[in-house]
């Protein structure tokens, strides 16, 4: 064989030799393709992410800013499907799909998540914030890891919180200033016992329903009213079927991002460490989205002829005072020393 095409063949041949050997050695499966590195050491997946709002919602936008992040990190080798507005069902049942192994990703509020760790009721309290830097400060601190250091023991891995927001009542009846403005309404709420318990103590006539029932039971008035953040009700045009919007803000919040234990578990470090940045990227975007789309939400609702109304910080005192004796209760049920820490927390976020 002709020398130089015996030496041409060795400066080919060798250095993709040299490539696979490499590739194996780290876990990497891809057959030692060029460029490694790229892939962020991952392997080939195609993972489902499923969320109960819509895709134009601060919570699609996150979803897709972290499928971005994913995909771009791992070369496109992990592939994020995204499936908005409850196309895999609702919060609780995506929570369970996941315990099952059966999705990867979803990004429940809190609320619905307390038939799992009954400790996040904690944030079901009303007027616990004044303002999500507090909320961020408290979920991003050691009350909010204590919290996600629950979940593996129910199949699930928590790598971080989004933002829901602050929600605020809307209803066909009437507008809602006073304590007792709330009796005889029929709400709907998450499937969350503080916030039934709570609305009863008002006099209120509450129902728990998947927030994808919701719109439909407001259009029929199964129920007369609904209570959740603006960008979440004007997202789901809210506005049409409810006249009265009461800016109550009377609950904050949380999302939390879920992975399935059976599919963290088969992950490499690289692609833990991967998903994990993703997650906490991607969601300090989403709360900046969510804390703008909440501004403009609010104007746009009023354009849209909602009759809007604020409620006076004494009407808010009475409105606490009423809902007290189910917060002392619930505050036995889920540990009153975590209660403590949660408000002393707060404080501390305050000063
Ligand atoms: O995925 C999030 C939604 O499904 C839900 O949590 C929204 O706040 C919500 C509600 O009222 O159900």
């Amino acid at each position: 064989m002709k020398k130089w095409v015996k030496n041409a063949a060795i400066a080919l041949v060798i250095p993709s030799l040299l490539a696979t050997v490499v590739g194996c050695g780290s876990g990497k499966t891809d057959g030692g393709s060029a460029q490694p590195a790229a892939s962020g050491g991952a392997k080939e997946r195609v993972i489902k992410a499923g969320i109960g709002l819509n895709e134009d919602h601060p919570q699609g936008q996150g979803l897709k800013k972290f499928k971005e992040i994913v995909e771009a990190k791992t070369g496109g080798k992990i592939k994020v499907q995204t499936y908005f507005a409850a196309q895999l069902g609702d919060d609780q049942k995506m929570t369970e799909a996941l315990k099952g192994g059966l999705q990867e990703i979803t990004i429940p509020s809190t609320s619905p998540l307390v038939g799992t760790v009954k400790e996040y009721g904690i944030f079901d309290f009303p007027f616990v914030f004044n303002d999500p830097k507090e909320a961020d400060a408290v979920l991003d601190g050691p009350l909010g890891k204590k919290l996600l250091d629950k979940l593996p023991q129910h199949g699930l891995v928590g790598l971080g919180y989004w933002e829901n927001g602050f929600r605020n009542l809307t209803n066909s009846k009437r507008p809602v200033a006073t304590a007792d403005d709330f009796k005889g309404l029929k709400i709907r709420t998450m499937q969350n016992k503080v916030h039934l318990d709570a609305f009863k103590a008002l006099g209120a006539n509450p129902t728990p329903m998947a927030f994808s029932e919701v719109f439909s039971a407001l259009e029929s008035k199964t129920v007369d009213g609904q209570e959740n953040p603006l960008a979440t009700i004007e997202s789901n045009k809210f506005n049409e079927v409810q006249p009265y919007l009461s800016l109550t803000n009377h609950v904050y919040t949380p999302f939390v991002f879920l992975v399935s234990k059976k599919f963290w578990d088969q992950l490499s470090a690289d692609e833990k460490k991967i998903m994990q940045d993703a997650a906490v990227e991607a969601g300090k975007y989403q709360r900046e989205i969510s804390r703008q789309q909440n501004g403009k939400s609010l104007e746009s609702l009023k354009a849209k002829g909602m009759k809007v109304n604020e409620v006076s910080a004494a009407d808010k005192a009475k409105i606490q005072e009423a809902i007290k004796p189910v917060i002392d209760k619930y505050a036995k049920e889920f540990g009153e020393d975590l209660v403590k820490e949660m408000y002393e927390e707060v404080k501390k976020a305050r000063k």
